[in-house]
């Protein structure tokens, strides 16, 4: 009687304090054109798009009924840097954390907001599906309004994404397959700003602004620039810190910034720009539209300034002109000194390569991210005594066993010539050293004995761009059990399998977390198994659970001898001679294989089975399919 009354007082007072925000979301396809030159089918939430942005108050909670309305893919929803402490099962990454979402199924995402502040986003984690659309901006304000740390009088959201006019699995076929040896990633169309282009922001003078910013594209990295304004950076992923002024931002995919701008006492208006990080592009098509034009507005009666023009020469001086803020060097508002040295250390090497099925791979130490056949969460689950064993996860999901409250240092050595942004699941991480880029025949490797002295106070956040054949080297508490997703947030990329998969506390995990008869239903759904190593398989000895026998794997090696470069050269001899590079450069990611080129191509296949067999049935998709090599 006394404690039901305690019980009862206790849910009045979290009631009182905590607000519960529940949304029911129809994710379905809808026709739209936010960029106004193409109108195509992307994502829309209630029918609905721009996607909502969430808004919530630290300590809070969320509870979303997600129902899958696309007809033809599966889905999941990631909340992407909020770390779903005690929650796992709510992270959404499909084969991860949950079974996909079929299509008619609904997934209840019920978790409360963590003691986090700033700007988040979340985004559907089910291959290249982001790229349609469903994305959107995730604020947690503090409890106490005045509780931030600096002062505004306004505050509004800004989102940047690359844009594609074609659909994401389509893009993605054309990306994964070997007649694109080289790997070169799908160029967008254009980027959008705040979900279109050509916008106007209007704007009072004297007035203090904290915008959010994400980048939720695809692929490339963003300028933000606005003429006669600086920017103070106040928060980067939703980490407070020391105010920093900066004449512009630079922000990767899957970044946030929270900066200041203090309109002047103006009477005309001003660009605002968002450009494409240009480089970071294998091909320019000339359609490309990567310098866009938006602009602050003062006066609705005053001309708006002309738009930049989209060429090289603009490009240039705008990238002359400016000088944003090397993010390694913002420091933590609240001290958070340099974590003690690693109790465990994570090396990766990470390169890009031909398997056998002449498909370009991300490989992780030779290893590409295949999903397993059992969600890794739900292996860790079942598993029992030997959750802590790597092996039960599978060969090639890339699964570290991480310990409860380890020191955990991930460095990671870039091999490849691009520059990639990394993102860890369920934790924010030091970065405590990032190299320059290099070139290709000289690529840096961190050397534990001789590196340059970690800054005392180094910055803190969850998403981080590694330097084109650089390195980087993170540092985090294993404090949140639970299953953790690390990969490159070029989507393209993850779908090349760059990815790794952290199994922390797995005994703490089986203690204090299980799965709902919901969420195994959503499983059975979608007809995944709930329990087994990453093959499916279990049984009562421990042989059985290292039984791997008909788990997903990646491609076999290209046949010996027959290397990246010989292949790539044998095939643009052969399969374009000389129209084919102008055609690279005309259509970009087109099906460059059509008409007279199929015909070449399958010349250069029956060639090509004679040099030890790439045909056709090599070709497995990344997720989700049996191969039984
Ligand atoms: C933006 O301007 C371009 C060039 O004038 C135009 O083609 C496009 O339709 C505009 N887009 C939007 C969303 O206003
Ligand atoms: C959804 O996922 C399941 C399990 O991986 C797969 O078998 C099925 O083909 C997927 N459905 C769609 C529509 O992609
Ligand atoms: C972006 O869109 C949001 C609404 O979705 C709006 O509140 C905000 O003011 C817009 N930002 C800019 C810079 O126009
Ligand atoms: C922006 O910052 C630079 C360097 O700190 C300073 O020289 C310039 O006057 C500032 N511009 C404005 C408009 O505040
Ligand atoms: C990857 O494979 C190469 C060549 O087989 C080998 O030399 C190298 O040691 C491997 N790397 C790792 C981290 O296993
Ligand atoms: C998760 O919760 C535990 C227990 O409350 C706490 O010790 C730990 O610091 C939290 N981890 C994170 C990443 O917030
Ligand atoms: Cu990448």
């Amino acid at each position: 009687m006394h404690s039901t009354l305690i019980c009862l007082i206790w849910l009045f007072c979290t009631m009182c304090t905590a607000k519960v925000h529940t949304f029911h979301w129809e994710i379905a396809w809808k026709l739209d054109n936010p960029d106004g030159m193409k109108e195509r089918q992307v994502i829309a939430i209630n029918n609905k798009t721009p996607l909502p942005t969430i808004r919530v108050k630290t300590n809070d909670r969320v509870i979303i009924h997600a129902t899958n309305k696309l007809g033809n893919q599966n889905t999941s929803i990631h909340f992407h840097g909020l770390f779903q402490n005690g929650s796992n099962s709510m992270d959404g990454p499909e084969f991860v954390t949950q079974c996909p979402i079929a299509p008619g199924s609904t997934y209840i995402y019920d978790f409360k907001v963590p003691n986090q502040e700033g700007t988040y986003w979340y985004h559907s984690h089910s291959g290249p599906q982001y790229g349609d659309g469903l994305r959107g901006m995730f604020i947690i304000e503090p409890e106490n309004v005045d509780a931030y740390p600096f002062k505004f009088d306004d505050k509004i959201t800004l989102s940047l994404t690359d844009w594609y006019h074609k659909e994401a699995k389509e893009i993605k076929k054309t990306f994964m397959s070997r007649f694109n040896p080289t790997g070169a990633e799908p160029i967008p169309q254009n980027a959008l700003f705040n979900y279109t282009r050509n916008a106007t922001w209007h704007v009072a003078p004297n007035t203090k602004y904290f915008i959010q910013i994400a980048n939720m594209g695809m692929f490339v990295s963003q300028y933000l620039f606005i003429e006669n304004h600086n920017f103070t950076i106040v928060e980067v992923d939703g980490v407070y810190v020391k105010p920093q002024m900066t004449d512009s931002i630079y922000i990767a995919v899957g970044q946030r910034y929270g900066v200041l701008i203090e309109t002047g006492d103006f009477h005309e208006n001003f660009r605002f720009l968002n450009v494409i990080d240009k480089p970071m592009l294998d091909t320019k098509p000339a359609e490309l539209q990567y310098i866009s034009t938006n602009w602050i507005v003062y006066d609705d009666k005053k001309p708006l300034p002309p738009a930049l023009e989209n060429n090289e020469g603009s490009f240039d001086s705008f990238l002359q002109n400016i000088d944003p803020f090397d993010d390694f060097n913002l420091k933590p508002l609240t001290k958070s000194p340099l974590m003690e040295a690693a109790d465990y250390t994570i090396n990766l090497d990470f390169k890009m390569e031909n398997l056998g099925d002449g498909v370009t791979y991300a490989l992780f130490n030779n290893f590409s991210y295949v999903a397993p056949k059992v969600p890794t969460l739900m292996t860790l689950l079942s598993s029992g005594k030997l959750a802590s064993n790597d092996k039960i996860y599978g060969t090639n999901t890339n699964t570290f066993v991480l310990q409860h409250n380890e020191v955990i240092d991930i460095i990671l050595n870039n091999m490849d010539p691009g520059k990639h942004p990394f993102h860890l699941h369920g934790h924010t991480f030091q970065v405590i050293e990032r190299s320059p880029p290099s070139s290709d025949d000289n690529p840096i490797t961190y050397d534990p004995n001789n590196h340059a002295e970690f800054p005392l106070n180094p910055v803190i956040r969850d998403t981080v761009m590694v330097n084109a054949n650089g390195y980087v080297v993170l540092r985090f508490c294993a404090n949140n059990p639970g299953v953790w997703f690390f990969h490159c947030h070029v989507d393209w990329h993850l779908e090349q399998g760059l990815a790794i998969v952290l199994v922390e506390a797995p005994f703490e995990v089986q203690k204090s977390q299980s799965l709902s008869s919901a969420q195994l239903h959503v499983c059975k759904q979608s007809r995944v198994p709930t329990s087994g190593n990453a093959a499916g398989r279990y049984g009562k000895s421990e042989k059985d659970w290292l039984n791997l026998e008909g788990e997903n794997i990646q491609p076999q090696p290209l046949p010996p001898g027959f290397t990246l470069k010989g292949y790539i050269a044998f095939f643009l001899c052969a399969a374009f001679a000389c129209w084919g590079l102008l055609s690279i450069y005309k259509y970009g990611i087109e099906d460059v294989a059509a008409d007279d080129g199929e015909e070449m191509i399958m010349k250069l296949e029956s060639l090509l089975e004679e040099n030890g067999g790439l045909g056709p049935e090599d070709t497995r998709p990344l997720t989700g399919e049996d191969s039984n090599a």
